[in-house]
């Protein structure tokens, strides 16, 4: 597809999506948040800053929805990366799907919230036994991270908020030059409804077998990485579940969205191992298995943090030692 044909496809998409609401609210919050960590801010931070997308995104099939086409992404990824990224002293946007898991609540008790908690006396109520240390390490954790400026959430539930959300962060971000890193792990529906063509009111069941037509979403990544935020450092995913046709296919977004990284996962295996797919060659990523409970992300956002630092002297010098040539590919 040429450009200009992907361009009208897009201006399309969001032209015709439903008006994304508390939008200002949206960009106050992401103003506030990004000029409280870049450099100009006066108060010495200048931290980097990383979007990390979280979770699936949902296609309605009616107006006043009563259905939609979901996806299995469960959020643990963008989760769990989210809290290794503000450990290398990021901060960090979490647009995730509402509903899905929560940097810090990883080690929470899998038991209803109202069953974590007992009643102490008259006044107070405290966390039950054998509870207590995870839940308050988690409070506490959280708490540093949103009180520190450190963390920003956002949620999503449609393809037509994450597109438009992603949109807005992007431009809130391109001030950020290269300290700006997009992390997108949040499975992205490949095929939608336009809000256009989509029935207002609940499909009935009486009109016989459902024949629908699902137009593709177009894909973003390529406008993303050249002209919302041309400046940032930009790591795709890709996740199939055949693995003869993963490493192809991560190599192929690669170049045709000019990433600097794709990672490619497995469905099955994507807990254990990825694989970190650049221009220079492939990085085989796993979890620590001497380690019980240990996270894949933890190696993988090391890996990314560590090419980001070398990105960012990149396009700050503007030349490089023939190792750090090497070390980016
Ligand atoms: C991924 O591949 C993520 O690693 C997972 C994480 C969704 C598999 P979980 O949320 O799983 O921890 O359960 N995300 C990207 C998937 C995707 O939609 N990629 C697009 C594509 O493959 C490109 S943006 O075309």
């Amino acid at each position: 597809m040429d450009s200009a044909a992907l361009h009208e496809e897009i201006d399309s998409f969001f032209e015709s999506a439903p008006p994304l609401k508390d939008s200002s609210k949206v960009t106050d919050k992401l103003k506030q948040f990004i000029e409280f960590n870049s450099p100009s801010s006066g108060e010495g931070r200048g931290r980097r800053v990383v979007c990390v997308t979280s979770g699936g995104t949902t296609v309605p099939l009616e107006q006043r929805c009563v259905r939609y086409i979901d996806n299995f992404s469960s959020g643990n990824r963008g989760a769990a990366s989210t809290e290794y990224f503000i450990k290398a002293g990021y901060a960090v946007i979490f647009l995730y799907r509402r509903g899905t898991c929560q940097p810090y609540c990883r080690s929470l008790p899998e038991d209803p919230l109202l069953e974590c908690f007992e009643i102490a006396d008259d006044v107070d109520i405290q966390v039950r036994q054998p509870h207590s240390e995870a839940v308050k390490g988690a409070i506490r954790d959280h708490h540093a991270a949103v009180t520190g400026g450190l963390l920003l959430k956002l949620p999503f539930t449609t393809i037509f908020e994450y597109l438009q959300m992603l949109r807005i962060i992007a431009l809130s971000m391109r001030s950020l030059g290269p300290h700006a890193m997009f992390y997108l792990a949040a499975a992205v529906s490949d095929f939608y409804v336009p809000w256009k063509s989509m029935a207002e009111h609940k499909i009935q069941s009486a009109s016989g077998p459902l024949d629908m037509r699902l137009m593709q979403v177009p894909k973003m990544l390529l406008v993303l990485r050249t002209e919302w935020t041309p400046m940032a450092f930009c790591i795709s995913f890709k996740l199939e579940t055949d693995s003869k046709i993963l490493l192809e296919k991560a190599s192929t977004a690669l170049k045709k969205y000019k990433m600097h990284s794709v990672v490619a996962n497995e469905l099955l295996t994507r807990k254990e191992e990825v694989i970190v797919v650049t221009s220079g060659g492939n990085i085989l990523v796993h979890r620590d298995r001497t380690r019980t409970g240990s996270d894949v992300e933890d190696p993988l956002v090391e890996l990314l943090v560590d090419r980001h630092s070398t990105y960012i002297k990149t396009t700050s010098t503007g030349s490089l030692s023939k190792q750090e040539v090497l070390d980016i590919h």
